[in-house]
């Protein structure tokens, strides 16, 4: 009888709270469940012409800027822990003002341990040393004369989210809770390509990568993860990598925590054991509840954010809403995501964007009728490799809420009756 009923077009429940069955999105349902939205006597008035209309507009500029009606779309920098460090700690993006998987350049997150450096390219080098049979010496004009690669990749500080772990929910936005994350299409050259033009020695197992910012940062990094699909990159998004992401040249390592991510990448030295650098020792290792912590976990869990409704984008009539969001896997690919508006007692899943690609975010989508009530709005995301998204309570009871990093649990958005949404736990 449900399927009669969606086949004459009308939206089907599919969970608890208003959540429609995804198929709404493609028969032509929307309709049925959208008078709430429809402008008010459009057919009858006839459009103005604006001033705009009659003359000529303006001319062209040589590098493009976004509508001045969008300037309040803009990264959130939280303050810096002294005054007059301004350039150490993060810049993140307003997820809830974007759409699509990928995040415009400049409204990618930053995170930098101390500030950017103003790398000239000419004087810029980038060497292969170590356990290699022959140590190599790259300038930029150099790395270009190499095959290249592109590929769309997600970067996700380890430390994202990490206000989750908080007793208290904390009252912010979306981009202050959950903005280190971002994507890009990063081309470059394949790391292996290099390595095996110098030559790795068969006693290597890992290598360290440094930046040439006034950190030094530096991480040991797996061979296996460099001879996969380690990039080279030199571009971001088409253009050169910007400065704050690593200008003139930055290491891909798709899926891994973005610390790994070096920046100004300036030196890899091949190894046969992880050098212990002071970014791996005294942070990014994940405390658990034991008085143990592991540490060299590489890959980002399964996760997912519903980016709209998020607090900041308040609902403005009850009716028909599209429930929309990213989920990502530093394991592999989306396989599913769910979503709920009832806190999880009940669930129905989403629509998955294409492309659905490996270690790159997944745009979901959903259709939800607002009754106008009370609702907490979940996403749970299922990767290719069968992990799902814990929920807030499973991943306490199995790390504890004293860490920092690897934060994946479900999140929560409370929609009150004003249609204004709050970060929850649920
Ligand atoms: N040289 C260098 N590389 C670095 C960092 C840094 O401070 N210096 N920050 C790391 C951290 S903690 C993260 S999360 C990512 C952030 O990359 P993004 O700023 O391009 O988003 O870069 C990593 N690479
Ligand atoms: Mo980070």
């Amino acid at each position: 009888m449900a399927k009669r009923k969606s086949d004459r077009g009308l939206a089907e429940p599919a969970a608890g709270n208003g959540i429609l069955s995804r198929r709404t999105l493609f028969e032509g349902a929307i309709a049925a469940t959208a008078s709430s939205m429809t402008a008010a006597g459009a057919a009858a008035e006839l459009l103005p012409v604006q001033a705009y209309m009659q003359s000529p507009g303006a001319g062209f500029a040589t590098y493009g800027q976004p509508s001045r009606f969008e300037d309040k779309v803009l990264r959130v920098i939280p303050p810096p822990p002294a005054p007059g460090l301004l350039g150490i700690g993060t810049a993140r993006t307003p997820l809830h003002l974007l759409d699509g998987m990928i995040t415009p350049s400049g409204l990618h997150f930053e995170r930098s341990h101390s500030g950017i450096p103003d790398i000239d390219p000419d004087q810029h080098r980038l060497v292969i040393h170590g356990l290699v049979r022959q140590p190599l010496m790259f300038t930029l004009d150099a790395l270009h004369r190499y095959p290249m690669q592109s590929r769309i990749a997600f970067i996700e500080c380890a430390g994202n989210s990490g206000a989750l772990n908080a007793p208290q929910p904390q009252p912010l936005g979306i981009a202050a809770l959950h903005g280190l994350l971002s994507c890009s299409e990063w081309t470059g050259v394949r790391l292996a390509t290099l390595l095996e033009e110098a030559g790795v020695d068969p006693a290597a197992r890992w290598l360290i990568a440094e930046g040439a910012d006034g950190a030094s940062m530096s991480r040991s990094i797996p061979l296996a993860k460099a001879m996969d699909d380690a990039l080279v990159c030199l571009y971001q998004n088409g253009e050169r990598v910007r400065p704050s992401n690593g200008y003139p040249v930055r290491l891909l390592l798709p899926g891994f925590e973005g610390n790994t991510n070096v920046k100004w990448l300036r030196r890899i030295k091949v190894v046969a054991t992880p050098t212990m650098s002071k970014d791996e020792t005294s942070k990014y290792t994940i405390l658990l509840k034991d008085e143990k912590a592991w540490q060299f976990v590489f890959p980002m869990e399964v996760k997912s954010l519903i980016t709209r409704p998020a607090p900041g984008i308040a609902l403005t009539s009850r009716g028909f809403y599209e429930i929309s969001g990213l989920a990502w896997s530093g394991n592999g690919s989306i396989r599913q995501v769910d979503v709920s508006a009832d806190g999880g007692q009940s669930w129905a899943p989403a629509v998955l964007q294409e492309p659905i690609l490996p270690k790159a975010p997944v745009r979901f989508r959903a259709p939800w009728q607002w009754n106008g009530g009370p609702a907490v709005l979940q996403s749970r995301a299922t990767d290719s490799t069968g992990m799902v998204q814990p929920t807030r309570a499973a991943f306490a009871a199995e790390r504890g809420l004293r860490g920092i990093y690897h934060y994946n649990a479900i999140a929560s958005w409370r929609i009150d009756e004003k249609g204004e949404a709050t970060n929850v736990y649920a």
